[in-house]
């Protein structure tokens, strides 16, 4: 009989652990690995990286330099099955409402979805839908590249700018710019996403409104960062072209509102429709990633979704053992749940990657940065970890440092491309050799006696305990079907997760808050009285802005 979960709290000590019972097991485990460190492992081992490795298409996870042993894996993997990942799994590809606080299914996989299995929502099958407004898309592509649509003035369209925030932003601005070497020469896209107006003011300098076309993406079309700079953008535009008519040549919607789209003077002709049951922050594969597909092309993005739809098979078929995502998500909990580690980085090796880290730092904080489970009831565990990084080789002359002889246990995942797409290839030789010397280094790090061959001064600072956990992710190429497949491959890690945290990972409550307060205390920064509503320091604070700010309007 499966345990209660109090039961189980007992047994597994209490507070701070996983209420699952191949939890006391992975507990006993982790006390007997202790000791053990990764470089005797892979001294008794010669197959071990072998063993420990995984190749999905063209994405190659080698996992080997972790803490583990087959041991570990084979309990890492109960767990996984103990808390009904894999029925889990069936009920988000069926198009259950596993987002329960708002009652949604969960359907990236349906956005591309390519063998057209019919998905069915509310008794709908969703394929008709996603099929058509790809369609409209890619026509709509088709026209502006070509140079078919043009500007009020008959000119070219020569820029494209997405206005958005947070899932309307970092995912199409991500994949742009992972996606560089096949991008239109004619075409420039850009994203504005901050509300402050430096921001919409830079990126607007050098353009002309005669030749860009402005995307105007928010799901719900309320958002107030991107209706502010959406109204400027409009104004700027309409301040050179004079008649309100030309907007629809110049403004586009994407949204799953069409009463906001229409209020706000863009014709529901141009506005590229998705639905509730696509999250923000895993929307970049729906009508989000027009300004992607405006980049690169209709049959990239195909790709792009050929790339993802490849992984989700995966994820789908393969046993929970050699599951890429699962194997992910699985070395995560290890750490997070077993090594108190807090943090997690991710270090693309790659320019085009740059932004990565950035994107599934929302994809993952936002998923599953929650303390309450999906039943309601609080967690005493820890949950999703905090997700940092930037480019690798830049961070081994900033914070590496910190990585290699730290306190802290951060795991990190190294990401490169094989094959680079520009012909410096002495450049990619040393970008490889630095990317294989990192991860060597974390695992085997440099022994007392190793130290003092070299050099017998401060001997103590130059050792490296080593035995700090990394996977290496190689990719053959940056391609967008291996953007795809990598894109999806952490949506489902995080998802893995999710359900192994109890988590409702398509949720966000924690973004509301703020976002009423800013409301409140918007017209507050122009009272005439001073503002008494809130804490002593946030009055305080009001009431300085408003000063500091009739100082400087003079008043
Ligand atoms: C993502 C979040 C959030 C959202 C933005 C923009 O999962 O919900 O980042 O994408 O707040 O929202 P709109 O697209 O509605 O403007």
């Amino acid at each position: 009989m499966p345990l209660s979960e109090e039961t189980l709290r007992g047994e597994l000590g209490g507070t701070g652990a996983l209420p699952w019972a191949a939890c006391r097991l992975l507990q006993a485990h982790r006390s007997r690995m202790a000791t053990s460190h990764m470089r005797d492992l892979f001294a008794a081992d010669p197959a071990r990286a072998e063993r420990f490795s995984l190749q999905v298409g063209d994405v190659l996870l080698d996992y080997s330099k972790n803490r583990v042993t087959d041991e570990t894996m084979a309990l890492l993997v109960r767990l996984a099955e103990e808390a009904d990942v894999a029925g889990w799994r069936e009920r988000m590809f069926g198009g259950e409402a596993i987002n329960n606080t708002e009652g949604r299914a969960v359907l990236h996989v349906a956005l591309r979805n390519r063998g057209n299995r019919p998905v069915m929502v509310d008794g709908e099958d969703v394929m008709p839908k996603v099929n058509a407004v790809i369609g409209k898309m890619a026509a709509f592509a088709e026209q502006v590249r070509s140079g078919a649509r043009r500007g009020y003035s008959g000119e070219r369209i020569t820029d494209v700018v997405n206005i958005g925030i947070g899932g309307s932003d970092l995912g199409p601005q991500m994949a742009v710019q992972a996606l560089a070497p096949y991008r239109h020469p004619q075409l420039k896209v850009h994203f504005i996403s901050n509300i402050d107006g430096a921001h919409v003011k830079e990126a607007l300098e050098s353009l002309n409104p005669a030749t860009t076309l402005f995307i105007v993406a928010s799901k719900t079309f309320t958002t107030q960062e991107t209706m502010t700079n959406a109204h400027h953008a409009r104004s700027w535009f309409l301040a050179q072209a004079q008649d309100d008519r030309h907007i629809a040549g110049h403004f586009v919607a994407v949204s799953t509102n069409r009463e906001a789209v229409t209020a706000f003077g863009i014709d529901p002709a141009n506005m590229f429709e998705f639905w509730d049951w696509v999250g923000g922050r895993y929307s970049l594969w729906s009508a989000i990633g027009l300004s992607i597909m405006l980049a690169v092309g209709a049959e990239r993005f195909d790709d792009l979704l050929d790339g993802a739809h490849a992984m989700d098979a995966h994820f789908r078929d393969a046993p929970l053992d050699r599951n890429m995502p699962v194997i992910l998500a699985l070395l995560g909990v290890w750490y997070n749940n077993f090594f108190d580690a807090e943090s997690q980085a991710i270090l693309p090796y790659d320019h085009a990657l740059r932004s990565l880290p950035a994107y599934l730092q929302q994809a993952d904080m936002e998923s599953n940065g929650k303390s309450v489970a999906r039943d309601g009831r609080a967690v005493d565990y820890a949950t999703g970890p905090i997700v940092w990084g930037a480019t690798g080789i830049n961070g081994q002359h900033a914070f590496f440092q910190l990585l290699h002889q730290g306190t802290r246990l951060i795991p990190a995942d190294f990401i490169v491309s094989v094959e680079p797409h520009d012909d410096l290839q002495d450049h990619h030789d040393l970008l490889l050799a630095n990317f294989l010397a990192q991860t060597e280094a974390l695992m085997r790090g440099r022994t007392r006696e190793e130290t003092q061959s070299q050099t017998s001064q401060f001997v103590q600072h130059k050792v490296f305990d080593g035995n700090r956990p990394s996977n290496a992710i190689l990719l053959q190429k940056l391609t967008p079907h291996a953007l795809g497949m990598l894109i999806a491959l952490y949506e489902h890690k995080i998802f893995v997760q999710g359900v192994i945290w109890k988590l409702n990972s398509y949720d966000q409550w924690g973004v509301e808050l703020g976002k009423q307060l800013a409301r409140r205390i918007l017209p507050e920064l122009h009272a005439d009285a001073p503002v008494d509503g809130h804490d002593a320091s946030t009055n305080a604070l009001i009431n300085r802005c408003r000063h500091m700010s009739r100082r400087t309007a003079g008043k």
